[in-house]
């Protein structure tokens, strides 16, 4: 770890707590991060020499795993054409068109350079086109760094939220109001507190942001249901469900479709791209066609362009899902079962290769209940597993993943190491 601990202390220097994104800090797990020389198929290798079968997968982009050939091939034949033209080109409108077809919803999209980007103007589509100013989210749900979503709840279910970070105005987080997921109840109160004033609901269709957290078969249904009652519009956020957890989707998985969706992570293949899109009659009030702002010198950039078709071309594949859904189950199943032989209360779940694990007994259906999950341990476990060479998302709330990298073998190799992890996590 030399070689990282002294990067480590240069990159304080420079870089706010050492890193560009806080949770690489290890800040939830303690310790300090390792940092990466290169990174091939399923692993990460440290500038210590060091490898980890890596189960971040760089916060969900790389669901073919890192540095896979088609994609390289891709990068390098598009940088070798120049790399930013300011200027239309073929491939926006053909990775456009290949989004549309896995995911009929988003007729239209435009593309923007992160997930951030992409939910920040789905909202203010939606309070545009409704000419409505509250939106709802959901607690434990992230949908990147806008002001509008740094709100944590209010003290009541229907109460508007108050500003979570410094630097929210408490006049713009007090138009978004919390509630519990999967909490209908607390949506219809809202909706009955707030007639006509919820421009739109954003969710994350399977929370992966607080761990792993499935939705209750009637909820979605119930917002669509709701959305379409009142006016509101259904925003779901796939930065990290989408093309992830089925082919078309989480939108596909549940059969509910929501008038806008948030893009991001896969469709650029790790190079930076986040979209929104949805209704056509939506996003035709977009600039230039319509009077609602929104630009990005790098949008639609020509080599995340061709990452984002390599990654999705080779999604399609026959087989695909269903193979890394089928590695996931495996995994968390074996994750669980090591758990339960060693005593600890443990849930777990998965939706395709998007997967969590809490150490407390179920079932954890908002943010509320994975916060019972002991923290502590699953530190110490984490610890354990990159002793062993297993790279787990630094903290309990945050969603593992599996790409198409990782074979059986690998699957094997991580659910023994795991187990010997949680052995040594608790004391045995
Ligand atoms: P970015 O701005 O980080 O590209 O996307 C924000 C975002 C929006 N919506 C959802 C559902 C997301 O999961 C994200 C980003 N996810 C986190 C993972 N917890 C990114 C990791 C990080 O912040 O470093």
């Amino acid at each position: 770890m030399k070689r990282s601990a002294e990067l480590f202390d240069r990159a304080r220097g420079v870089l706010p707590g050492g890193v560009n994104s806080p949770v690489r800090a290890f800040r939830a797990v303690g310790g300090t991060p390792f940092f990466v020389a290169r990174a091939e198929g399923p692993r990460l290798t440290d500038v210590d020499g060091k490898s980890y079968l890596d189960y971040v997968c760089s916060w969900g982009p790389l669901i073919l795993g890192h540095a896979h050939p088609a994609v390289l091939e891709a990068i390098r034949a598009a940088a070798a054409r120049g790399w930013s033209y300011g200027a239309p080109c073929e491939a926006e409108v053909q990775l456009a068109e290949l989004v549309r077809r896995r995911m009929p919803s988003v007729e239209m999209m435009r593309f923007v350079n992160s997930g951030t980007e992409a939910t920040m103007a789905a909202v203010r589509l939606a309070r545009a086109a409704t000419k409505r100013d509250v939106i709802l989210k959901f607690v434990g749900c992230y949908h990147g760094h806008g002001d509008s979503f740094l709100v944590k709840a209010g003290s009541g279910v229907a109460t508007l939220g108050l500003p979570d970070s410094p630097g929210v105005p408490g006049a713009l987080a007090s138009l978004t109001v919390t509630v519990p997921f999967n909490d209908v109840a607390a949506v219809e109160d809202v909706f009955r507190q707030r007639p006509q004033q919820i421009a739109a609901v954003i969710v994350e269709p399977y929370v992966g942001n607080a761990g792993f957290i499935a939705p209750d078969a009637e909820f979605h249904p119930a917002l669509r249901a709701l959305c379409d009652r009142t006016g509101a519009l259904l925003i779901f956020d796939e930065v990290m469900t989408g093309f992830r957890v089925a082919p078309g989707g989480a939108q596909e998985r549940l059969g509910v479709r929501p008038d806008l969706t948030t893009l991001g992570k896969i469709i650029g293949g790790g190079m930076p791209v986040g979209a929104y899109g949805g209704r056509a009659d939506l996003m035709r009030l977009i600039a230039p066609e319509g009077p609602v702002y929104q630009a990005g010198t790098l949008s639609g950039n020509p080599v995340a362009m061709a990452a984002g078709l390599a990654t999705l071309g080779e999604t399609s594949r026959p087989g695909f899902y269903e193979t890394l859904e089928e590695r996931t189950a495996r995994l968390v199943a074996g994750i669980g079962d090591a758990a339960r032989r060693h005593g600890v209360p443990v849930t777990v779940g998965h939706a395709g290769s998007l997967w969590g694990v809490y150490f407390t007994a179920g079932p954890v259906r908002d943010f509320a209940q994975a916060q019972r999950s002991d923290t502590a341990l699953f530190a110490r476990w984490h610890g354990a597993a990159l002793e062993r060479g297993v790279f787990l998302a630094p903290s309990a709330f945050e969603a593992g993943f599996v790409s198409s990298a990782h074979t059986d073998a690998d699957i094997a190799h991580t659910v023994t190491a795991l187990d010997a992890a949680l052995a040594q996590a608790l004391g045995r």
